[in-house]
């Protein structure tokens, strides 16, 4: 097997495993459960010393960061298409949206979630939560206002990339931050568009455990 996905239920390795899901790729899934310290692990910290997901492994080459990861597997299948390689200008627009969810996004997402990464301060934990919320708010609204004006519904251009189910990841995580994603109606539309595709929905399955992961 020379493709392998460590990935884990509700992080944001939901979007290289719809990517994988996209392409057909054959590939092993390793399921970890961040619950249960899984990435924590002697095996895992040996594979990827960051103990994060997601982590590809490609014929032998770690390859961790979701944006490494995705242009991994769009050049591994091109016919799929997984990012605009043929059209310089649309996959500078993909790499904008991959680059502001990795470093803008989901960073504001971890100042909610796990304010101890960034301080041991409790004062500080506090406010960064605050600031992370409003960021993540102000990150929605921006979203929601890109596929607004989208004429395709997509992010980038006129047809499904792998820069949607990055998306997707976020709209998840609203859940966990109590907001109403009804107040994001373009947003939302995108999502439920999302789950109704076959590739999506076996990547959903394969996250909760309820699908055979690859060759396992
Ligand atoms: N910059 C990384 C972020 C990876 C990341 O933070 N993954 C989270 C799940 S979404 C994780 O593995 N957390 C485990 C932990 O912090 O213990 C990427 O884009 O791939």
């Amino acid at each position: 097997m020379a493709l392998t996905l460590y990935f884990a239920p509700g992080a944001s390795s939901l979007a290289p495993l719809a990517a994988l899901e996209e392409a057909g790729a054959d590939y092993n899934g390793v399921r970890l459960v961040l619950a249960d310290q899984d990435q924590r692990r002697p095996e895992f910290l040996s594979i990827s010393p960051r103990g994060r997901v997601p982590v590809l492994v490609a014929d032998g080459q770690v390859i961790t960061e979701n944006v490494a990861i995705l242009t991994a597997i769009a050049h591994r299948y091109p016919d799929v298409s997984l990012l605009p390689l043929e059209a310089p200008s649309l996959l500078a627009r993909a790499y904008e949206l991959i680059g502001w969810f990795a470093s803008g996004v989901h960073i504001a997402f971890a100042e909610v979630f796990r304010p101890e990464r960034f301080t041991d301060d409790d004062t500080a934990k506090a406010a960064l939560k605050q600031g992370g919320r409003r960021n993540v708010l102000l990150a929605f609204d921006e979203i929601e206002a890109i596929l607004r004006d989208s004429p395709s519904g997509w992010l980038v251009g006129d047809r499904f990339t792998a820069v949607d189910p990055y998306a997707l990841v976020f709209w998840r995580w609203a859940e966990r931050l109590e907001i109403d994603t009804a107040d994001y109606p373009a947003f939302t539309r995108h999502a439920r568009r999302l789950f109704d595709r076959p590739a999506v929905q076996r990547a959903v399955a394969r996250e909760t455990g309820k699908a055979p992961v690859g060759a396992d």
